[in-house]
């Protein structure tokens, strides 16, 4: 056998050459929606693993890659022989020929569609946006995947609004009652995924996963506007926050734990549906307390009830039954609600900080956020 090692530096012990043939080719995953809180939990996770990641990300007028700053190796800086093991390239979940190159291009192992106008109240204000991107653009990908050359392993980002009205606990076999244009088109783009892998063998799978936070969190969605609020209270730059009700209950958990049961399914034998929950069930008023009362403050002196802020019909409680992917996926949270809220306070906290000393500098007006 030819050996093929090169020379080891000075003092370093000789490593038996293992054959090229041999070793298993890195494997390739396409993420839609990598700018997002997921998407860029999910890249760190699959480039931990050794994985190469490409990304699609659509057009917008300002950056839109913050939370991937940190793993992003810019092509200029990197050797030219050397692929960066994270790429981005332009593709809308509206343009299907964007997402047929793009598979083309990257022709991946497994592909990951997160993308989606993921905000449930917005959805009343963009009802046919958020079908097309969220609802039919699932069915556009699933459809570039079933037509490519590759056989690919896709992963669904279902959600615990399709329960919406159902009562909790909800489980895989729990019925849907839609609450939101957003959850009814989540609730098309979970039964594409089944239908494509029942009509076509295809191996897709629907995670139903219950909200999940963290510091990455869009800032207007409830737990992350009440940190970013908390922050900005405790070094002076507000003294309220306008919130709508506080009486939902839902089931919050850690992002970065919940992309790893997305990554488990795509590694099982078979393809599968899995609720990914915490099993506990908090309000908004108790993530409030919790929140508050970490930085020493107190919720009722700061928060407005703001009628702008109810939703045309709400879902008001969520609570998972995430059995089968604890038993089957051997997934189990690793962060609880309260360490969730601390790791979010401590951020925001930090955040603003920073956006005080711009502010006393003169460089920034205490209204305009970070
Ligand atoms: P985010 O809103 O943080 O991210 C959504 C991503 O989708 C962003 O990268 C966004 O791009 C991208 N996107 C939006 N519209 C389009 C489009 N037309 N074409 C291409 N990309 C688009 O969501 P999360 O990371 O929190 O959630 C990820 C997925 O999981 C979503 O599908 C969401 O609905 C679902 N989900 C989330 C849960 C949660 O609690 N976080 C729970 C259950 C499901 P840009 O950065 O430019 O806005
Ligand atoms: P949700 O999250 O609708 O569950 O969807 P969000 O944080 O927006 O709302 C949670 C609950 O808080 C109440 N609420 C407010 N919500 C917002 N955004 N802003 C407010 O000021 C406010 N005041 C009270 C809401 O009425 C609601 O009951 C999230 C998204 O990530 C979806 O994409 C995902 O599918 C689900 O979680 C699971």
């Amino acid at each position: 056998m030819a050996n093929t090692s090169k020379p080891n530096g000075a003092g370093a012990e000789e490593v038996p050459s293992v054959p090229r043939s041999l070793v298993a080719p890195r494997k390739v995953a396409l993420v839609t929606g990598i700018t997002g809180q997921d998407g860029s939990y999910l890249t760190e996770l699959l480039l931990s693993k050794g994985y190469e990641v490409h990304g699609l990300m659509r057009r917008s007028s300002n950056f839109n890659t913050q939370r991937l700053e940190h793993i992003y190796h810019d092509p200029h800086a990197a050797p030219s022989a050397q692929r960066p093991p994270m790429r981005l390239h332009y593709a809308d979940l509206s343009d299907s020929s964007s997402l047929r190159r793009a598979l083309d291009l990257v022709l991946p192992d497994e592909v990951y569609n997160l993308a989606a106008q993921s905000h449930v109240a917005v959805s009343y204000e963009i009802p046919d946006y958020t079908a097309d991107v969220v609802a039919t653009g699932a069915l556009r990908l699933l459809e570039a995947v079933r037509l490519s050359a590759k056989p690919m392993r896709y992963y669904q980002a279902g959600s615990s609004e399709m329960f919406g009205s159902t009562p909790p606990p909800q489980s895989e076999t729990t019925p849907f009652h839609p609450r939101s244009p957003y959850a009814a088109a989540k609730v098309a783009a979970h039964w594409y995924t089944v239908n494509y892998r029942e009509a076509y063998g295809m191996f897709a799978c629907n995670g139903v996963l219950f909200n999940h936070e963290s510091p990455r969190r869009g800032e207007n969605f409830v737990t992350r506007k009440i940190t970013r609020a908390v922050g900005r209270i405790k070094v002076g730059l507000q003294t309220k926050v306008f919130l709508g009700n506080l009486s939902a209950g839902r089931d919050w958990g850690f992002a970065g734990d919940y992309v790893e049961a997305m990554w488990l399914m795509l590694q099982q034998d078979k393809p599968a549906d899995y609720v990914v929950a915490t099993e506990e069930c908090h309000t908004v008023e108790e993530f409030l307390q919790a929140a508050f009362g970490y930085a020493g403050l107190d919720w009722k002196d700061h928060v407005v009830i703001d009628k702008k802020y109810f939703r045309p019909a709400e879902v008001d409680s969520l609570q998972g039954d995430a059995s089968k992917s604890r038993k089957e996926l051997g997934w189990k949270p690793k962060v609880g609600f309260r360490q969730l809220v601390e790791m979010m306070v401590d951020n925001d906290i930090e955040l603003a900080k920073k956006e005080k000393v711009l502010v006393d500098a003169g460089y920034r007006d205490a209204k305009q956020q970070a």
